[in-house]
């Protein structure tokens, strides 16, 4: 089957991450993978907190942009995919490439392991205080781009918790997609 162009290979979808079988979801973690609030705690909690630490603690951290990944456990999800988005400051502390690297890397730990569908939420855009509007336009665009390059990835569905951000998020899509 001919792969479909990037932006049908897309999807925005509000809810719970950790509820979403797919091949991988994203968790928007901190450069010790420890675990924490916000998506990092959800997912940890869903997984099984101690084999999920436990797997964690053997991957000896990850710096920000960078991504690792280990079994879902008892998640829907066959595998997590643990990047660290940067702390926005004022957007000159190279945030945007950093933010962008997050969603190229994960697609690419994704296709070294065979993971044909995966989930993501919006790195960065809670605790870690990026402008949302900004950090979905460099989510989509970023995962459109790297898409061109990774066949094997069939679909990527944007996950956002709230219906505010969710409806933020169509219309960037939109607006986005129209562009090619
Ligand atoms: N499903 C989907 N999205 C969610 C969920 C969920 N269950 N829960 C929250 N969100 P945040 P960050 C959204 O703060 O800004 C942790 O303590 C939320 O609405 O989880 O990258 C880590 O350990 C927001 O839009 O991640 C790090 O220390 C988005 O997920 C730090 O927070 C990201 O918010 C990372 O901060």
């Amino acid at each position: 089957m001919p792969t479909l162009p990037p932006w049908s290979r897309m999807t925005i979808q509000q809810g719970d991450i950790t509820t979403f079988a797919v091949d991988a979801i994203v968790n928007a973690a901190n450069t010790r993978l420890a675990g924490g609030g916000g998506v990092d705690g959800a997912i940890h909690r869903a997984a099984g907190a101690a084999q999920l630490q436990e797997a964690c603690r053997q991957l000896g951290g990850c710096t920000t942009g960078d991504a690792k990944i280990t079994l879902g456990f008892n998640l829907p999800a066959k595998h997590i995919i643990h990047t660290v988005g940067p702390v926005y400051s004022d957007g000159s502390r190279n945030e945007a490439a950093l933010l962008a690297s997050c969603y190229r890397r994960s697609a690419e730990v994704a296709v070294e392991n065979d993971c044909r569908t995966l989930a993501f939420p919006a790195i960065s855009t809670g605790v870690y205080g990026y402008p949302f509007e900004e950090a979905a336009r460099i989510a989509l665009q970023t995962v459109a781009n790297t898409l061109q390059m990774t066949p094997t990835i069939e679909r990527v569905d944007f996950v956002f918790f709230g219906t505010a951000d969710f409806e933020r998020a169509q219309a960037i899509y939109a607006d986005l997609s129209a562009r090619g």
